[in-house]
């Protein structure tokens, strides 16, 4: 037996672990005390592991749908013969915006496989390339975009002397927007909290998180633009503001500050549901500093309002002065970026480069008025591209590592539109519920089976981390990696896969390895360097420094871009609503916040035997007051219903929800193809959810928080 190192790719923390192999065969995972990021920590997920790449349901080969609806084995060469076939057929018939893509979340954790996939999508001409990042939290790059960027980055965690975390749960979802080491953040937080730093927790649940915080602020959901107007107004109020970083380096505070005059602490009181003392107490501590960030996570993301709520967020941050000045250490200073200076000075709108730039994305949805951001396509239009006739209508898909029909809210519409698909390809490991309706399922490597770098950190870790992980097991069956795949269709269609490095060689595969140093040509480790360690390095020689501004270069951050006021405007005269009160028409008596699971990663792992072992469905929590209220008990099963659709679930009393809220994670509810018990398989939350209303103007994602739901008691053993 040989033990190897290398990263769990079953969440975005990528925690790094030791691996027995054993014949070629992995046989135990369990954390690398040695890594200087992750020390040692794993969680249940990530221990699963042995079972998920040994799992026999895993694809082993590729797939095709034959004429009776089933599949038949398919090698990945014909595949591609065929697909790439069909392609040209539609593109030569409808043009290339016919033919998109979604790339999921572990198309995120796969170094080379976006990159190029969207090399080969400009190689085709389709601009319709999409991913998750446009249904989870689009609103923090657009925010920058709107507010601008600061060149020096914001405050480390490791100097912060307050943070402010709001929606986000980092001790389950190992999420951590602000630098610092994800997956053993109970360990990091605490440690904090040791050395005196502060924590503010805004949830309507208290959540693992906010049982470490000084103050939970436990609004009511959707109620953050609120909240932080009413935090800006106290900041601003009592002068606590940086007055000289905000007379250097911005525009519009004043404006600003006419605009939030209406969030009083008593109007914010009365309609976030947050104690107007603690709320001012919250606002003070934060403003005391005098270093620290506020940041969020999912949760006001994805209620409504996200832009005003991001917009605030880093108007909380630049009114406090929580940017780093010349000569401090860079908070992030990334291993895979190339070299480039970080002056102590803003950049406006207008500088700002490529995807962030919200200007330079021109391309435009043909639904709702809806654009390209993050240099993307808008996912929540996708479904209906496909479903609407008419010039660039869509035809083909290619969902990688992702899993559409369970994920994408409005569920309804996502069925409708994927029967209606000339073509749809699914690249995965296992045949999910989404392969299921594939013509071609394409079987893909798993994690061990190929080489990687650790991509998402590095946008994340405040130490010069970088961790390569070499394949550790050979591939059982025809598999292929997600790159291969598309360098396989480019070379069929005769289409370029220009990478940073150059044209990718489709005729002679190159390496992995060549392909992600092609990738993150420039970076500053080389990437052969990086994957000469065993494991994960800190690459002391990076030792990034905040540079002086650069001469005759003038800009400043952004407190009242267009749309801010009015938004502000628009939320202050919204109807105040309260509990048994919600919805269009006022009959709804809770509002749905999303939230996460410990033992799941969004539609991965329900099948692990640490989460059948556990719990196989999602229950709607609920305080034990409202289950009274409604004549309820855990474990019974009611219909929740929302204005767009109704759903199974199972109650569960918890008193760390707020009253008038009820918590549900997302990604449950099987193959809504078949009739299942909702205790096997839990509950859809995608289906309470439409796309056409409710949503954000420039993203288009809908309201997949705070959305105003009600109860009905069903028999047991019902379903829906
Ligand atoms: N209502 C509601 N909707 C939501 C959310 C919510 O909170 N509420 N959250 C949103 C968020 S934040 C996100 S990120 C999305 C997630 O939406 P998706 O990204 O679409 O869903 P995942 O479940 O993460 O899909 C991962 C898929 O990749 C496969 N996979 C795993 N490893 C590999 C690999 O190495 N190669 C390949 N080819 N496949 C692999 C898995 O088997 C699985 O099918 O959902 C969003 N939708
Ligand atoms: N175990 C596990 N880890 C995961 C995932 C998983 O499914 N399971 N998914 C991964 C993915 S794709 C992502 S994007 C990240 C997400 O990472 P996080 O954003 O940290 O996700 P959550 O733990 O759900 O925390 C969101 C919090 O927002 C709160 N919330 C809901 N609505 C509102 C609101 O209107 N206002 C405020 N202030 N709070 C609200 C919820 O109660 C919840 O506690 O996690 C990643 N990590
Ligand atoms: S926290 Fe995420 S990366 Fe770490 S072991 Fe768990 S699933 Fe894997
Ligand atoms: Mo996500």
């Amino acid at each position: 037996m040989e033990t190897r190192r290398s990263f769990c790719r079953v969440c975005p923390a990528f925690c790094a672990i030791e691996v027995d192999v054993e014949a070629g065969r992995v046989v135990d995972v369990r954390g690398d005390h040695a890594d200087p990021m992750s020390r040692g920590y794993t969680c249940i997920k990530g221990r699963q592991i042995p079972f998920e790449i040994n799992d026999p349901q895993r694809l082993h080969t590729s797939m095709v749908r034959t004429a009776d609806g089933g599949f038949a084995p398919i090698a990945s060469e014909a595949a591609m013969d065929q697909i790439a076939q069909r392609l040209s057929e539609i593109i030569g018939r409808y043009g290339p915006r016919a033919v998109a893509t979604y790339g999921g979340t572990a198309a995120y954790f796969n170094a080379p496989s976006l990159p190029v996939v969207k090399a080969w999508h400009r190689g085709i001409g389709s601009p319709m390339i999409h991913s998750s990042v446009t249904i989870d939290q689009p609103s923090k790059i657009i925010a920058v975009g709107r507010h601008g960027f600061w060149g020096g980055g914001p405050h480390s965690f490791a100097t912060s002397d307050v943070i402010m975390l709001i929606g986000t749960n980092p001790l389950v979802s190992a999420l951590h927007q602000m630098g610092g080491p994800p997956g053993f953040y109970p360990k990091s937080l605490r440690d904090a909290r040791e050395r005196g730093m502060k924590v503010i927790c805004v949830d309507p649940r208290r959540t693992e998180t906010a049982r470490l915080s000084d103050i939970h602020l436990q609004l009511q959901p959707g109620e953050d633009p609120t909240l932080l107007a009413g935090m800006l107004r106290v900041i601003l109020t009592e002068n606590l503001h940086d007055v000289e970083f905000c007379r250097a380096n911005t525009q519009g505070l004043e404006e600003l500050r006419q605009a939030i005059d209406g969030f009083t602490p008593e109007y914010v009181a009365h309609r976030a549901g947050v104690p107007a003392e603690q709320m001012i107490a919250a606002a003070r501590l934060f403003a005391a500093g005098p270093r620290g960030c506020a940041s969020s996570g999912t949760g006001p993301d994805m209620a409504p309002h996200p832009n005003l709520t991001e917009h605030l967020i880093s108007c909380l941050n630049t009114v406090c002065g929580r940017w780093s000045r010349e000569g401090e250490r860079v908070g992030v200073p990334s291993v895979l970026t190339p070299p480039m200076p970080r002056p102590a000075q803003a950049f406006p709108p207008e500088m700002l480069p490529g995807e962030i730039n919200l200007a330079l994305n021109t391309e435009r949805s043909r639904i709702r008025g809806l654009r390209q951001v993050i240099g993307e396509m808008p996912t929540a239009a996708l479904a209906d591209e496909i479903l609407e006739p008419g010039d660039g209508q869509v035809r083909a898909l290619f969902v990688l590592s992702g899993n559409p029909v369970i994920t994408w809210p409005d569920q309804e519409r996502t069925l409708r539109a994927f029967a209606a698909l000339d073509l749809l390809v699914c690249l995965d490991i296992k045949m999910s519920v989404t392969c299921r309706r594939a013509h071609y399922v394409i079987a893909c490597r798993h994690p061990l089976e190929r080489d990687d770098v650790a991509v998402f950190q590095d946008r994340l870790y405040e130490a010069p981390y970088a961790h390569y992980a070499h394949a550790l097991v050979p591939a059982v069956g025809d598999l292929v990696e997600e790159w291969m795949f598309f360098a396989g269709l480019a070379r069929r269609m005769g289409t370029a896969i220009e990478l940073p490095g150059g044209a990718l060689n489709t005729e002679q595969l190159p390496t992995t390895l060549d392909v992600i140093d092609s990738v993150f040509t420039g970076a500053k480790v080389p990437i052969r360097t990086i994957a000469e360690h065993e494991g994960g390095h800190i690459f002391d020689e990076i030792n990034e420094v905040v540079a002086p501004p650069i001469p005759g270069l003038e800009g400043r951050l952004l407190f009242n871009p267009e749309g801010i006021v009015d938004e502000l405007r628009e939320v202050r005269a919204e109807p105040v609503r309260t509990a048994g009160q919600y919805g269009k028409d006022g009959s709804f008596s809770h509002l749905l916040v999303c939230s996460r699971l410990k033992h799941v990663m969004n539609s991965v792992g329900h099948d692990y035997p640490s989460t059948r072992a556990h719990q196989t469905f999602n229950p709607a929590y609920l305080h034990p007051d409202d289950l009274q209220q409604l004549g309820l008990t855990s474990g019974d099963v009611v219909e929740v219903a929302s204005e767009d659709g109704a759903v199974a679930a199972i109650v569960e009393s918890s008193d760390d929800v707020r009253r008038g809220a009820v918590a549900m994670a997302h990604a449950f509810g099987g193959d809504p193809r078949e009739e299942a018990d909702v205790r096997q398989v839990g509950s859809s939350t995608a289906r309470l959810i439409a796309n056409d209303h409710d949503y954000d103007p420039i993203s288009g994602i809908p309201r997949q928080s705070a959305i105003p739901v009600r109860f009905r008691r069903l028999p047991r053993t019902g379903g829906v």
